[in-house]
This record gives C-alpha cells, structure tokens and sequence, in this order.
C-alpha cells in the first residue's frame, strides 16, 4: 500500500496557472473531490456549518467555491458521529462544493482556561466537562466530517511569545503533525501542514523545512493576526511564503481586512479565510470600493444609491442604502442577510479582480489603484 501523501494525490491537486512578471502574485487551480478553486480565493467562514446569514443556495448563486467550517465547534455540539451519520457535513448543510475544516487548534487557544500537554489541549466545555483536542481526535472529527481539506492540529502560538516558548511549541506541533498523519486515512480529504515560529525568522524557516519533509498537499502560516499587528504581520508573510513550495496552494489562516488580502496575494499566498465579511455585514459596517461604511449612520436616511454602485450583487441590483439603513435601525434580519451577501460578493469579486491582473501581470498596479480608491474618502 502506497503512502496516504501519494493515494491523495488522485483526488486533490494545485495547478499553477501563471504568476505575475512583476509581483510574486500568483493565479492557480486547487482541484478537490467536490469542484474546483481558482486561486487566489477567499472562503467565507461558516463556523457551526452555516455561514451566518446566508443559505447555501444564495453561496451557490454568488458562485461561491469554497467554505470553511470549524473542527472545534462541530465537536462541541452536534458531535461529528451525528454529522457522519447524516452523511457527512456536505449532506448534512446541503453545500455540494468544497470544504475547508480548521484543526481545532486556534480556537481551543484562543479559551482562556486550557491545558496544553503533549498529548493534546484540554478544556473545559459549556457544562464544564473535560474535553481533550488531540492530533488523533481532530483528524478523526474532520474525517467524520467530511471536508475536502482538513489542517493539521497545531498552536497557535500567542503574541508576544518568547523564543523558548516558541521552540518548545513548534517541536510540539511538529510531533503533533506527525500524529495527525498517522490518523489520516481517507486520500478524499487533503491534509495541509501549519506554520508557525511567532515573529522569529528562524523558526518559521525550521517550520517551514519540517513540513516539506511530510510532502503534505498544501500548507498554511499560523499564528499572524494574533496582536502583532499589519507592519509584523506582512514582514513574517513576506519572509515565510517564499519558503513553502511552488507547486502546492499557499493559505494564510484568518486574514483579514481588504488591505491584508493585497499584500497577502502579492507575496505568493493562494488562499485565506477570515470572519470579517460576515461578522462586520452583521454590525452594519459594510465594505465598498471607496472604503467601508457604517451603514447605520444618519447620512444613508436618504440616500436611494446602492451600497456600492459598482457591485453587481443581489443587494447593490435591487435595494438603496437608506433601505438597508432602515432594516438595521428596525432590526429587521433582512438587514444582516442583505448586508453579509454584499460583503462576501465584495471580497469574492477582489480575489477575481486580482486573479485577473494577476493573469495581465498588472497585479502591482491593480493593488495601487484599488487601494487609492479605499482609501479616497479617509482625507
Ligand atoms: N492555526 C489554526 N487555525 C487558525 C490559526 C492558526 O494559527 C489562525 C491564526 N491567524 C487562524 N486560524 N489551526
Ligand atoms: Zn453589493
């Protein structure tokens, strides 16, 4: 029997369609068991298995590619066995296309009170039992799942860390890894290493260097957008992306704002995912080519023009602000529905404008026009 890193191989691939002559930016294929992904992508988080707000057949109308859903929160409550039982989480939500599933990782670390040992995290859930995150339980979650892509159990180191801490905790998550792909059986599902290293140049490259070694389909860096802040963050992107192979997609985990994206696929990065889109459509703040806008304030009472007059989204073809402005102040659900579809159209439509660009090798002057425009209304 060949090894899982070659059986996935017949299910799961990256094409690298071209890169920028002028930038690192690059335009590819992720092709998965469920459909294809061109690259760069932005997948819109649906944390307990729903992106809040949207139905999957709105996702699918918008041409959505793929989602990401949470090993963590699917564990807690319903539990994966009811979810493969119905299925798995394709059936079960009734979205046909691509999922990536998180580890389980970040979001145990992000709890206050947890015990990390070398045989996992422990925590405490709701009712106050004790519950036990290990390489072995998330792999198998995530196969019980389902996705189409699962990360591999890691820490997500906090910021600031001290290079003792950080040592210990990547030779940690290297031995965890190791454990994920021993418990990594179906080659349906691809299984992508994580980076970490905090804000030290030589062990994101240590990460780095391990995770080739495991020949793993794709690979990600964790542990930014933690605290550190856009200068640290982009100066451990730019370092560690020309680190991770060419020939598999690159993921940044949990970025970010319209900007961090920018700067992101610039260094060669294929993929993101982040909650800003959803959960800021939720609070009224929306995003438009001309920057963001709260949409609550008194200015959009009359205001019959659409969100953004350059969106060709559900919300933009039929409804105005002061429309969208009075369903928040009545706190009518439609606001959030109608807000959260313009936001994540909105981030669909600048990965594609990217991708784009990226094909003409006019990546650099895409990201200077875009940004000029963001920016115009800040003076
Ligand atoms: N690890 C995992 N998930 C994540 C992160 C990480 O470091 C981050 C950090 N931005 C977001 N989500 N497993
Ligand atoms: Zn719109």
């Amino acid at each position: 029997m060949s090894r899982i890193q070659d059986q996935v191989k017949e299910y799961f691939s990256f094409e690298l369609t071209h890169v920028d002559k002028n930038s690192k930016a690059r335009a590819g294929v992720i092709r998965t068991p469920n459909g294809d992904i061109p690259t760069p992508v932005f997948m819109p988080v649906g944390t307990h298995g729903a992106v809040k707000a949207l139905q999957p057949s709105v996702l699918e109308d918008m041409d959505t590619k793929i989602i990401l859903s949470n090993t963590y929160h699917l564990h807690l409550s319903p539990g994966s066995d009811l979810i493969k039982k119905a299925g798995g989480l394709h059936k079960w939500m009734n979205w046909p296309r691509p999922i990536l599933t998180d580890s389980g990782g970040f979001q145990v670390f992000s709890l206050q009170k947890k015990a990390i040992k070398e045989e996992g995290a422990e925590f405490r859930d709701q009712k106050g039992k004790s519950i036990l995150l290990s390489p072995e339980t998330s792999i198998e979650i995530q196969q019980n799942l389902g996705s189409d892509i699962m990360m591999a159990f890691d820490e997500c180191i906090p910021y600031p860390a001290s290079k003792k801490y950080t040592k210990d905790s990547i030779d940690r998550t290297h031995r965890w890894l190791d454990r994920c792909i021993s418990s990594w059986t179906n080659p349906k599902q691809a299984l992508f290493g994580i980076i970490q290293g905090s804000t030290y140049d030589e062990y994101r490259s240590e990460c780095a260097e391990e995770l080739i070694k495991r020949d793993l389909p794709g690979y990600a860096i964790g542990g930014v957008s933690v605290g550190e802040g856009p200068e640290l963050m982009e100066k451990i992107v730019t370092y560690t992306a020309p680190l991770m192979p060419v020939d598999k997609p690159r993921y940044v985990m949990g970025v970010g704002n319209p900007e961090d994206l920018l700067m992101i696929w610039e260094n060669g990065i294929d993929m993101s995912d982040c909650i800003i889109p959803t959960k800021f459509a939720r609070g009224g703040t929306l995003f438009t080519n001309r920057g963001k806008i709260r949409i609550k304030h008194k200015n959009y009472r009359r205001d019959f023009y659409p969100i953004d007059p350059n969106c060709d989204c559900y919300t933009c073809k039929n409804f105005t602000r002061s429309y969208v402005k009075h369903l928040f102040d009545s706190n009518e659900i439609l606001g959030a529905i109608l807000a959260t579809a313009h936001n994540i159209a909105f981030y669909k439509s600048l990965a594609e404008r990217a991708r784009e660009a990226i094909l003409e090798n006019r990546f650099t002057e895409f990201k200077k026009e875009f940004l000029e425009n963001y920016n115009s209304s800040k003076n």
